[in-house]
Parts: C-alpha cells; structure tokens; sequence
C-alpha cells in the first residue's frame, strides 16, 4: 500500500463546478432529481438478498429521458454531458461528507451515552417513545420515531451484576414495547406484547427492571409492530461490560456503529452519507467497533486498507477470532471486532451490496471513512482545508424553481463533526 501524503486531496479543490453550466444542463441534470428521495422509495422495494426488484430495480438516476431524435444532441456530445455530471456528483458527496466532519449538516445526533441516574443502587435510565422529524442526510427529513427524540435511542451502559432500572413513557399515537435483544432477563421483562407483557398503550408507561448478567454489545428496540417501529428509529445501544475488563482485548477507542435499512433509508447510527461520521484514530491504535444491525437486510461492511480482527459475535467469543476486511452483519447480529490502524489515510468503509452505498449520484447510504493520522497526515490538516471546499452539490441546484433554489449545504445549530471533535481533544 503506498503511503498517503497531503497532496491526495488538492483534486477536490481544483476542479469547481460552474453554477451556470449546471442550470444549462438543468434537463440532464433534473433526471436525477429524485434520486436523493429515490433512497428511501428504492429501499422499499430491496429484498433481504440486496437485490433490486423491477420496474423500480433502475435507481431514478439510471432512468433516461425518452429520446426525442428532433431535439436531443448528437450522441458523442450527450455521452459527455453525462460523465461530467456523475463525476461533479461524485465529487460534491465527498466534498459535503468532509465539511461533516467539520460541523453536522443534518440536525439532531442519535447514539449519544446517557447517564443513568443511582436510585438506592439501582441504575435508572428515563425513556420517552416520540414521534420525531428526522434528517438522515442533508434536507432528507422523515417521519421517524426514536427514543428520547433521537435515533438511534441513547447508549444505555451498565456492568455484569447491575440492578438497572428503564421506565419507558409511550408519546406515540400506537401501543408499543421494549426488548432487551441479547440481555438476560427475567420472562416478564422480555417486552413482547401478549406474550409476556400487555402493550404499553398511548399515553402509558411501563417499568422494566432486572440485574445484568451477561456481558456483550447488546441492543434494545420496539418488539411491536417491529418492521415498521424498529425501521422507524426504535432502536438503541445497551452495552454490559464484563466484571473482569482483562477478559476483553485492549483497545484505544471504541465506536458503536449500528445499522438500519429500509424505512429511513440506509444508515449507520441514524444517517447515511454523507451525514455519517468518520472513524478517527491515530496510526497503531486499535479500534474497538461494535457492530449491531437493527435493520432487515445483510450488510457486508468492507474496510478498505485495514483489517478487522472479530472476536465476540451477540456477547459470546468467537474463538479463535477471525481477520477480515469484510464482516457480514446479519439482521439481529451485534459483532466486536478491533480494526488495527496500520496505515495512515482516508480508508472507504462501506457495505458491499453496492445499490445500498453508491448510485450514478454518488455514495449514499451505509458509507463512511476511517481516518488513520500519522506525522505525514494530520487531520487537523484536512479540516483547515475543508474551510476552502465550497463546491455546492449539484442535487440541491437542481431545484432552481424551489424555495432553495441556488443554496448549498449549511449548518445550523448542528453538532461539531468527528475531525473537529478530534482535533479539539488533541489541542
Ligand atoms: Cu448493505
């Protein structure tokens, strides 16, 4: 592998768009209006294998307009408008994915810990079931439901031996419950409607509570009308560390990566590219990432560059652990693995049933990028060089009768992304 310099990225500044050229091809371009929709519409008709299923098994940007000899241009000269326009596509994904990691594009941040509060040696969390509006990637807002208002819901945390407490408060128009996926419990705990609990209604609330026993990169998530709640948002993290930490493999950094499909579209931690967060870590470290899949389909994760070595698989060890650069996580599956930073760079992380991560309009979906720094690659580099990335991406030009027409990407009141974040706690 060749090592990685400061010079990979002056490509992206080099070439910038000129806004009246696109509103020129605003026809060619205006085809692939849909598409940044089109995730959502076209992941509703995927099947667990990842394959399309027809008419809709042409993502929207594949769709040409109906050849009208009398008015379109010569073949070679519309061969060429293409490729310009998928390439200036391409480019303005990678471009609005790196201003991310200098500050969120989309509102709101899922996934994020929440500390329990000590009742009489019980550790109590609070949750509420909301209805809330959701930006899975920039001006992408759906009808999502999460925990606490975000999605995914909160990490929940405890140790083997816990006594934990979760009073759960239904806001939704709909009954619903919660499952404790991969955690001990007690029958009348399991959160199953009229199997061991009835449903907690509209308006109501139910108290789970019970002692952690096993360890592992647990999950909760609705168990009612599930392929819908669950794919809506209600879903979240709850990590049980072990009592003895020695039996866990040492690690510098840990990320809890879980995935989705389906009704919010393809996402990692409630996002998907480019408003998903990169890996960042520095040459040598070892990163801890616990996988969990919360969605419907397989997702071959494929780290470009790097390996994962996989050890424990629902909690239990995979013995002997395994090295890979492509792990598959199976709906229900949670898998920790340590990624050994070997090499400096930006890597591609991305599922490898490819129409869940990239189309003719660029990366979408189940994408990220590890960044590894070394002396030679500094992430506070790249972050001062994003300031000077203002290629505006074309797909929101489009829209030049809309009320946006013309605007690119901002931020507001968003959260600070991982390079800025990172570069803050090495000051
Ligand atoms: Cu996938």
């Amino acid at each position: 592998m060749s090592q990685p310099n400061s010079t990979d990225l002056p490509t992206i500044q080099k070439v910038k768009l000129d806004r009246r050229g696109f509103l020129r091809k605003a026809g060619v371009v205006g085809a692939a209006l849909p598409v940044a929709g089109g995730m959502i519409a076209a992941a509703c008709y995927e099947d667990p294998s990842g394959a399309r299923l027809e008419p809709s098994g042409v993502p929207a940007s594949n769709v040409k307009p109906n050849p009208n000899p009398a008015t379109q241009p010569g073949p070679v000269e519309a061969v060429s408008e293409e490729w310009k326009k998928i390439d200036a596509e391409h480019q303005a994904g990678v471009v609005n994915f790196l201003k991310n990691q200098k500050e969120a594009l989309t509102e709101g941040r899922g996934n994020v810990p929440l500390e329990p509060r000590i009742e009489d040696g019980v550790k109590v969390w609070d949750l509420t079931v909301d209805e809330v509006d959701w930006e899975v990637a920039p001006g992408q807002v759906v009808k999502a439901r999460g925990y606490n208002n975000m999605v995914p819901g909160p990490i929940l945390r405890g140790t083997v031996g816990d006594r934990v407490r979760i009073n759960v408060k239904n806001n939704l128009e709909h009954s619903t419950s919660v499952h404790w996926h991969g955690i001990y419990v007690p029958n009348n705990m399991d959160g199953v409607p009229f199997l061991t609990q009835e449903p907690i209604q509209p308006g109501g609330s139910f108290t789970y509570e019970f002692t952690l026993r096993n360890s592992g990169s647990h999950m909760y998530h609705s168990h009612h009308d599930s392929a819908d709640q669950v794919n809506r948002g209600l879903l979240g993290a709850f990590i049980v560390e072990p009592q003895d930490k020695a039996a866990y493999p040492p690690y510098d950094r840990e990320v809890i990566l879980i995935m989705n499909d389906s009704l919010l579209g393809f996402t990692l931690n409630g996002k998907g590219f480019p408003a998903t967060d990169a890996i960042v870590a520095r040459k040598g470290e070892r990163v801890l990432i616990r996988w969990m899949n919360e969605g419907m389909m397989y997702h071959p994760m494929h780290l470009h560059g790097l390996t994962m070595e996989v050890f424990q698989r629902d909690g239990y060890p995979v013995v002997p652990p395994y090295v890979c650069d492509t792990i598959d996580v199976p709906p229900g599956n949670r898998f920790d693995c340590i990624i050994d930073c070997a090499e400096a760079g930006l890597w591609a992380f991305h599922c490898h049933v490819l129409s869940h991560a990239e189309n003719s309009s660029g990366f979408f979906g189940l994408v990220t990028v590890m960044a590894v720094e070394d002396e030679t690659f500094k992430v506070a580099d790249l972050l001062n060089r994003v300031e000077a990335l203002d290629i505006p991406d074309p797909r929101l030009r489009v829209g030049a009768a809309g009320a946006n027409a013309g605007q690119d990407i901002k931020a507001s009141a968003k959260s600070k992304g991982a390079f800025a974040v990172w570069c803050d706690t090495q000051a």
